[in-house]
């Protein structure tokens, strides 16, 4: 049964006061992911803004333990720490390798990938703020088409994001989920379910970013639901190669009440170049994706 806010753990892993932007998703999926998976959990994480949160040594705002490890080395890094685990017979810890898109999308794949085919049992999750925030904005191979950067800053960048989820899905992972910050009672039910599966066990979260996205640091929760809404972001998992959508999409999938994709686009000035003709090639191509979720969860 889906976890309600009154049934939250009331520990706090995030102490007040983190360095991450004003507004920014980050935090929130951070602290409701480590309410899931307890203490006993060893995060390592490579340059991003989840550094950022994490702050500079020999100050933390984090209760869990830390690696920082190098940028296309997280899977690398958490295969080391299930085997090192493993050889000093703690078989209670959870290895959590969180990286951004930059650091998975692109960077981290090839230690993803063979940590993943080998089933290493850690849970990686790829947060997604679709673009390199941490360094300014630098476009990624997760960034939208359509969105302005750094990098694409006259023309928007032409080529959509690279379905990294269906890249994993092909490693057959022992558990595969997508969340947003802005469900945190779906994010904490997926992270509960992950914790107790054996193997490798993948989460696409995708996190809302004001400073790189161009809105208000009040909308953030607005705009990931927005997401959701318009079916850019769906929540679904995977597991036992049984296919479920999830919370919010499970809802619009039965209504069929999803939203126009111009309602979240017109949101963010890094959209604002985004000629009709383009809004519309988008909205099929969500459109049709959605089609292929329905036709898989049989609604
Ligand atoms: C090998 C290497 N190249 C480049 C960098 C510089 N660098 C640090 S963080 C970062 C951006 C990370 O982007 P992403 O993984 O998407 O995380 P975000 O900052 O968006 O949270 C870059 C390029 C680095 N630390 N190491
Ligand atoms: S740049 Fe974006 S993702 Fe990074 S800390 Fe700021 S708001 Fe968060
Ligand atoms: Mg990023």
């Amino acid at each position: 049964m889906a976890t309600a806010l009154l049934d939250l753990p009331e520990k706090e892993y995030i102490l007040p006061g983190t360095r991450t932007c004003a507004g920014c998703g980050l935090p929130i999926a951070y602290r409701h992911m480590l309410k899931a998976l307890g203490p006993k959990t060893i995060v390592t994480l490579p340059a991003c803004c989840l550094t950022i949160l994490h702050g500079m040594y020999p100050k933390t705002p984090v209760l869990v333990n830390a690696v920082n490890n190098v940028f296309g080395g997280t899977a690398a890094s958490a295969s080391g720490l299930v085997a090192g685990l493993k050889a000093l017979g703690k078989d209670d810890y959870t290895v959590l390798a969180m990286a951004g898109d930059g650091g998975t999308f692109d960077m981290g794949i090839q230690a993803l990938s063979g940590a993943a085919e080998r089933q290493t049992n850690f849970i990686y999750v790829c947060y997604d703020n679709e673009a390199y925030m941490n360094t300014g904005v630098q476009r990624s191979s997760a960034t939208p088409a359509g969105a302005i950067t750094t990098t694409t800053p006259v023309h928007p960048k032409e080529q959509p994001k690279k379905d990294f989820i269906q890249i994993m899905e092909a490693h057959h992972p022992a558990y595969l989920a997508t969340t947003c910050s802005s469900y945190p009672l779906d994010l904490y039910d997926k992270f509960s379910k992950a914790r107790g599966i054996s193997g490798t066990r993948f989460i696409h979260l995708a996190i809302p970013c004001p400073a790189g996205w161009g809105y208000p640091t009040k909308d953030t929760v607005k705009i990931g639901r927005l997401a959701v809404e318009t079916g850019v972001v769906v929540l679904y998992e995977l597991e036992n190669g049984v296919f479920r959508l999830t919370g919010k999409s499970l809802n619009l999938a039965k209504t069929r009440r999803k939203r126009p994709v111009e309602d979240y686009l017109k949101t963010q000035a890094r959209f604002r170049k985004m000629t009709p003709e383009q809004i519309e090639a988008y909205q099929k191509a969500i459109d049709e994706r959605w089609e292929g979720f329905l036709n898989r969860a049989g609604l």
